[in-house]
């Protein structure tokens, strides 16, 4: 079906793998150009002198259609010959960075250290990957999510979330750097130009709230004069993929469609959740649909449903 109303300037605000799909399947929909996709990097962190950017790339990838098709993140078919070589040297190889992985972070570390903002180099590496959406990181300083458990105390991101595999006890989150990281370039004039605005369905606490620390980024969705929409990560009190509910729980917040909601409470107008909780009440209007993105035709047929929604919306 035709979208009623055609989007020139959409922005999506996405995380990991569950917002590279709806990102994936925005970009099929609109027209070229059309996506501006402002992704997480408080997940990025130095590994052997590298800087990895995990959010940006698995939303570079899926939209490149590199990704690997189970995991999400890093490229299908890699190798770990690297990875091999690193532990026959006795290494722990936990952080699984495959060999073609590992030239997109070389480019971006050797990039970084002659001066380039992240920014620049994100687009030259989505350019050359074929990308068409414009993918820019939230900001070009350094904004880290930090983990602090019970029982490992302060972990950076990454090793909460893969050496430790999201098991400790969250008792806090930090988002060092919040003080005085700007946004990167281009990211408020495409807020300020958007038609509409969609808070993809990733991790509210770990993707997004990261993209909101920035606090400029915070204000402009607060001030903003265009519909946004968000897309529930949560079916029926059961996280679509990794910790969003136990973390909810540990920071004692509500672990569910509405929890989620209140949590943006004044940064949405809308909020798109699954037919198993059509019954919940919201705040917000709400747009019911199947929101499971198993398959590629799935993440487009999303992406229609709440571009078509929002059109409503705008009139
Ligand atoms: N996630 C894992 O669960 N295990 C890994 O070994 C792993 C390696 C990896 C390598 C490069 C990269 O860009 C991402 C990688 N991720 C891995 C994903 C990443 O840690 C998380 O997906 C994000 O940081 C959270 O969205």
């Amino acid at each position: 079906m035709a979208l009623n109303h055609t989007f020139r300037r959409v922005v999506a605000l996405a995380g990991g793998v569950g917002g590279a799909k709806l990102a994936a399947g925005l970009a099929a929909r609109l027209p070229h150009g059309a996506l501006t996709i402002i992704g997480n990097t408080g997940d990025d962190f130095r590994h052997y002198g590298l800087h990895v950017s995990p959010d940006l790339d698995t939303v570079m990838y899926t939209l490149a259609g590199l990704a690997h098709p189970i995991n999400g993140w890093g490229i299908a078919d890699d190798t770990r010959r690297m990875l091999e070589m690193l532990a026959r040297y006795g290494e722990d190889t936990w952080f699984g960075l495959g060999d073609l992985d590992l030239a997109t972070n070389l480019l971006r570390t050797h990039w970084l250290a002659q001066g380039k903002p992240l920014s620049q180099i994100t687009a030259h590496l989505c350019e050359r990957l074929g990308v068409t959406a414009r993918l820019l990181p939230m900001t070009d300083d350094s904004l880290a999510t930090v983990v602090y458990t019970a029982e490992q105390g302060k972990l950076s991101f990454q090793e909460y979330f893969v050496r430790y595999r999201w098991q400790p006890t969250v008792t806090r989150l930090a988002y060092e750097g919040e003080e005085t990281a700007q946004p990167a370039a281009g990211v408020l004039e495409a807020l300020a130009q958007a038609e509409a605005i969609i808070l993809c369905p990733s991790n509210p606490l770990l993707s997004i709230a990261p993209i909101l620390a920035v606090r400029a980024i915070r204000e402009a969705l607060a001030a903003r004069r265009v519909p946004c929409v968000a897309i529930s990560p949560i079916i029926a009190g059961a996280a679509l993929k990794g910790p969003t509910v136990k973390i909810m729980n540990e920071l004692g917040l509500r672990a569910d469609v509405a929890g989620v909601a209140s949590y943006y409470d004044g940064l949405i107008d809308g909020f798109v959740v699954d037919e198993a909780d059509r019954e919940v009440a919201l705040k917000q209007q709400t747009l019911i649909t199947n929101i499971r993105m198993m398959t590629p035709t799935d993440r487009g047929r999303l992406a229609e449903d709440v571009l078509l929604w929002i059109g409503d919306l705008h009139q």
